[in-house]
């Protein structure tokens, strides 16, 4: 079954982000769990700020899952990513990662590189970046197995990346891993921009789609865009896809109304029977 989840962002400079709630992880969890959603999604400054915030508490009290982490804080706070030509700050951008995902791990939480991937330049060449980016996968990619959870590898569109923006360039980029446990977030928002057909590529990735953000073309919640749900979701049941549709969406007008929409059209369009 395909389950629903919604994105906490407690980091000051991405205020402006794609995130549905801001700041207060307790109120934003009672919300999420008074409007039926079955998960949270949690983009923190640090590991040291999950700890610190008594989650299985609150998680056990909403009776709400920990579907995610975001590590993109160690790019957005401190300019970390796994392509940087020096050795110390691409060794600082896995540690980051490393932490986040002892951070999520007691909750069954897979973290995810979305912008801690990092682009080639005129410093880093694409192959050079390419080497880079998937040697640090596999290195996470085992050690998150080893701590009992995936790795999530997001491909960005081309305003935020420049080294997979596709799910088949995603496939091409893990492929040659020898760990199986990195799989594929598939984020609407950038695959409304980079894909042909966004239901025909969520079929081709089948099953390496391992996690989805869930959003309409204009990164609002959706149902606020112009998105057509039906074959996307047609997709997903066809390969048997039973992760979550997290909201990863502007909280406009607001956090609470943009999560209303959310999981209104997540009912719409995930519990109807298509067939
Ligand atoms: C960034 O655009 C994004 O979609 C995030 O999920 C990346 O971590
Ligand atoms: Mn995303």
């Amino acid at each position: 079954m395909i389950r629903s989840a919604v994105t906490i962002c407690l980091v000051e400079q991405a205020r402006q982000g794609p995130f549905v709630f801001h700041d207060d992880v307790a109120a934003s969890c009672r919300k999420a769990a008074e409007l039926g959603f079955d998960a949270v999604e949690l983009f923190a400054p640090s590991a040291d700020a999950i700890n610190a915030l008594s989650l299985g508490a609150l998680l056990q009290e909403t009776n709400l899952s920990l579907a995610a982490v975001g590590t993109g804080a160690g790019m957005v706070i401190h300019g970390l990513h796994l392509c940087d030509p020096d050795v110390v700050r691409r060794t600082a951008a896995r540690e980051f990662i490393e932490a986040i995902i002892d951070a999520g791990a007691p909750y069954g939480a897979p973290a995810i590189i979305g912008s801690m991937q990092g682009r080639w330049d005129d410093r880093t060449s694409l192959s050079a970046a390419t080497d880079r980016l998937r040697d640090s996968l596999e290195s996470l990619g085992s050690y998150a197995a080893d701590h009992g959870v995936r790795l999530f590898y997001e491909p960005l569109n081309r305003y935020e990346t420049n080294l997979a923006m596709t799910m088949e360039q995603g496939m091409e980029l893990l492929a040659p891993l020898t760990t199986d446990n990195v799989v594929l977030l598939a984020d609407l928002f950038h695959m409304n921009i980079e894909e042909r057909n966004i239901a025909d590529a969520l079929r081709a990735a089948g099953s390496t789609v391992g996690h989805v953000h869930f959003v309409d073309s204009n990164r609002q919640a959706a149902g606020r865009g112009h998105m057509d749900y039906t074959p996307i979701v047609q997709a997903l049941r066809d390969i048997g896809y039973n992760g979550y549709a997290s909201a990863e969406a502007f909280s406009i007008p607001d956090s609470d109304e943009a999560a209303r929409q959310t999981i209104e059209t997540f009912n719409t369009v995930f519990r109807q029977n298509i067939n």
